[in-house]
């Protein structure tokens, strides 16, 4: 029998069209629906924003080039065409002219000067900016195929879902990401955020975002690293101050270890979950599972995601996951446990209580 197909959770396209630029206008006041299609055509934070006027900039001179060159093409084409009267002698030919030379060569090599410039002043402003004082500092480790994002100010480790405060002009809380990947090259991108910058093996890279206004904001690896690497979505949620706050809060919390009164199914889960290898992969702090190289599941449930935004994070999908990642993430580095369904059941109760 067939699988029965998931909603994709992955950009519904990355066409880069201008036609998006309301509906991406118009989706951001129902953001909390349905996060809006990735543009780079509808900047929410400064190095996009930046990024996206130099692309504008720089299409208006192709523009310009295409509109002269393909005028004055189409002019002599219509102006010099075969007439019937003509008499076949051969043109005037007119050869070496210092001013048609010098001009097909300075105003080219001025034009190249000027977008060379330009797009050496964009990478100095978003590269070189300094985090001020309230900057909140993000260490991704990228790995095949998932997300990892460290708070060191808060001792706090979320998956796949990067939370950030709003950042208001004037007032600014811009979020500073230090860049790290725990096995091949990947490359982190938002394009409603910042441009792609690269993660590589053995190398610290930077970037940073200040998205100014809330929702939710789609984004991707953008280089090729393997099987599922189309799989590796993530997704940015730009919360209120107090609303970032708040989930910090939620986040710093530990599981409990046996609280007294549990439900019997639970304490079962969680001596599923002990005594199986999940714990060499996982870690879900207040517990013995300590494991570093799966991500953290002492909040799953705070996640609306899957297995890196491939399926939402319902409990049918959470089973399935559980059951065979293969069939929902072919090829991804979770193996199948092999668990009976009484197993299954418990341990699925018992992850249902990690929020
Ligand atoms: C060999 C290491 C390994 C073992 C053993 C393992 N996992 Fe995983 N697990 C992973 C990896 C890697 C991922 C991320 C897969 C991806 O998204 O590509 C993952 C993802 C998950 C997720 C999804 C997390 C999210 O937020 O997307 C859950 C839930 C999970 N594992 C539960 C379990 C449970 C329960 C067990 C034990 C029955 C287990 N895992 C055993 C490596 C492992
Ligand atoms: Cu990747």
């Amino acid at each position: 029998m067939r699988r029965k197909k998931e909603p994709h959770l992955a950009f519904p396209s990355l066409m880069i069209t201008l036609s998006s630029i309301p509906s991406a206008v118009a989706a951001s006041l129902v953001i909390h629906v349905r996060p809006s299609t990735p543009s780079i055509f509808a900047p929410a934070s400064t190095p996009a924003d930046e990024i996206y006027r130099l692309a504008i900039f720089v299409l208006a001179i192709c523009m310009g080039i295409f509109v002269i060159v393909g005028g004055l093409l189409i002019y002599a084409t219509f102006k010099f065409r075969l007439r019937g009267k003509d008499d076949g002698r051969e043109p005037a030919q007119i050869y070496g002219s210092n001013q048609v030379e010098l001009a097909w060569t300075v105003i080219p090599v001025l034009i190249v000067v000027v977008l060379f410039l330009t797009t050496a002043r964009v990478i100095h402003s978003v590269e070189d900016a300094r985090a001020p004082a309230g900057a909140i500092e993000v260490t991704v480790v990228a790995h095949q195929w998932w997300w990892e994002f460290r708070y060191p100010q808060y001792g706090v480790v979320a998956v796949n879902e990067l939370h950030v405060p709003v950042s208001n002009p004037g007032d600014s809380t811009p979020t500073y990401l230090t860049l790290l990947s725990a096995d091949v090259d990947h490359s982190f991108w938002v394009p409603q955020l910042a441009g792609k910058t690269d993660i590589i093996p053995n190398r610290v890279n930077h970037t940073w975002i200040d998205p100014q206004s809330i929702g939710v904001y789609l984004g991707q690896c953008a280089m090729y690293c393997g099987t599922q690497h189309a799989n590796m979505l993530l997704r940015v949620y730009v919360e209120s101050r107090a609303d970032f706050a708040r989930w910090i809060h939620q986040q710093r919390a530990t599981a409990a270890a046996d609280p007294p009164g549990e439900d019997p199914a639970v304490a079962a889960g969680r001596r599923v979950f002990e005594t199986t290898a999940c714990v060499n992969c996982h870690t879900i702090r207040g517990t013995i599972a300590d494991g570093r190289f799966g991500p953290d599941l002492t909040h799953l449930m705070s996640r609306e995601t899957l297995g890196a935004g491939v399926v939402p994070n319902t409990p049918e999908n959470l089973r399935r996951w559980v059951k065979n990642p293969d069939a929902i993430k072919p090829g991804c580095d979770m193996p199948a446990m092999n668990l009976s369904p009484q197993q299954l059941t418990d341990l699925i109760s018992y992850l249902e209580t990690l929020r």
